[in-house]
């Protein structure tokens, strides 16, 4: 199969087969980091299999698939401080996993608002659908984060679909003229649902966009977490720079997702097979396990118990979220920092509506 990036102008630190190009850099990480990156993407990989089989017996609504966007998002997460905050779109389920969150997480797909409540702990805001609605908040945090003088930066993620929303252009605006701590990650996997890169946008690339805003554009291979590691790492530090004025940075993670947009769509009806398998054939977790098992850091025995240790950490979460009782009153928690009055009262009326007709009134299974 062909290399679908050989052409194009991505950074990239491996090549399609995982063996580190020529003269790229490896990133100065200790041997330990660069296996927890491949424990991760496993992780990752793991957990996205497992979450449309959940879906598929009932336990989750909807579900968006990440396989193959792991590399970017679990690669970008470990060039970040913990103390930075990742504001996401919904597919980014690795940069969750990076930051250990995955049992506090997974309820969320569940009908919990607990989820999105928990992983504000360890600085993810909640997930976004309404495309490209969090690029503003997102840069707002940033703001807050500069005008307090706190050494902490905002990795926003969204999709190219985002880049057409006027959302976009007002967030990445304000950055570039306020020199906001944040660092802009598109995930251009190709497709927003079923219409095509090429109907999005009349530009060569998503990262051009960032000149009308008076700052850089990076393109990297999303697929590669090396790269993308390497990459979200510079511009980090841009972002960060206590003693020049902060620059945010657009960086276009140039990838492929795998599987269905949402549990709820077929992509075959839109994309071909041999599409898929093009961008397979560049897959993130094969290229790592290459460099590691090449440069000596891992054999088949470790490999084992990262997939061992990667199964028992998504079983143990989706064990742990088996008990978790639906608790209607959840949905008024968790949008503002202390509940206002009238939402109070409506909390109060919905809980005494179903005291008076049952929960089985209200679609629950008892
Ligand atoms: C404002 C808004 N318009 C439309 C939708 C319906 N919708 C959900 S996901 C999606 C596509 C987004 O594509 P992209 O930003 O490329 O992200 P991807 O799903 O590829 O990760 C659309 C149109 C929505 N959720 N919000
Ligand atoms: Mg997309």
């Amino acid at each position: 199969m062909s290399d679908p990036l050989a052409e194009t102008d991505v950074r990239r630190v491996l090549d399609a087969d995982g063996r580190p190009l020529p003269d790229a850099e490896i990133p100065d990480l200790s041997d330990e980091r660069l296996v927890s990156i491949y424990r991760d993407m496993r992780i990752t990989r793991r957990f996205d299999e497992r979450a449309v089989s959940l879906q598929r017996q009932g336990r989750i609504g909807t579900y968006a698939p990440c396989a193959g966007q792991e590399g970017s998002a679990v690669g970008s997460t470990h060039a970040l401080a913990d103390r930075d905050l990742i504001s996401y779109q919904y597919r980014e389920h690795g940069s969750i996993v990076a930051r250990d969150l995955l049992a506090e997480y997974l309820p969320y797909w569940m009908g919990h608002e607990s989820g999105t409540a928990a992983i504000l702990e360890g600085n993810v805001y909640p997930l976004q659908i309404g495309v490209g609605a969090h690029l503003p908040h997102a840069v707002g945090a940033a703001w807050a984060f500069e005008y307090r003088g706190d050494d902490r930066i905002v990795a926003c993620h969204f999709g190219d679909g985002a880049t057409s929303e006027g959302d976009f252009h007002e967030a990445l605006n304000v950055a570039g003229v306020f020199d906001l701590p944040v660092v802009f990650c598109c995930h251009n996997n190709g497709w927003a649902i079923s219409v095509p890169r090429s109907r999005q946008t009349a530009t060569d690339t998503f990262a051009e966009k960032a000149s009308a805003y008076g700052f850089e554009g990076v393109r990297v291979d999303g697929m590669d977490p090396l790269a993308s590691y390497a990459v979200t790492r510079e511009v980090a530090e841009r972002a960060r720079d206590p003693d020049a004025s902060a620059r945010p940075t657009l960086v276009e993670f140039v990838e492929y997702r795998y599987g269905a947009h949402t549990t709820a769509d077929d992509p075959t009806v839109y994309r071909d097979d041999e599409e898929l398998e093009r961008w397979r054939s560049i897959d993130p977790i094969d290229r790592m396990e290459t460099f590691l098992r090449e440069t000596g850091r891992i054999d088949d025995e470790g490999v084992e118990t990262v997939a061992a240790e990667a199964e028992a950490i998504v079983k143990e979460a989706v064990e742990a979220s088996a008990d978790l009782e639906a608790d209607p009153g959840e949905m008024f928690d968790h949008v503002y920092a202390e509940r206002p009055a009238e939402l109070d009262r409506q909390r109060e009326e919905l809980l005494e509506l179903i005291e008076t007709h049952g929960r089985e009134a209200f679609g629950y299974e008892e």
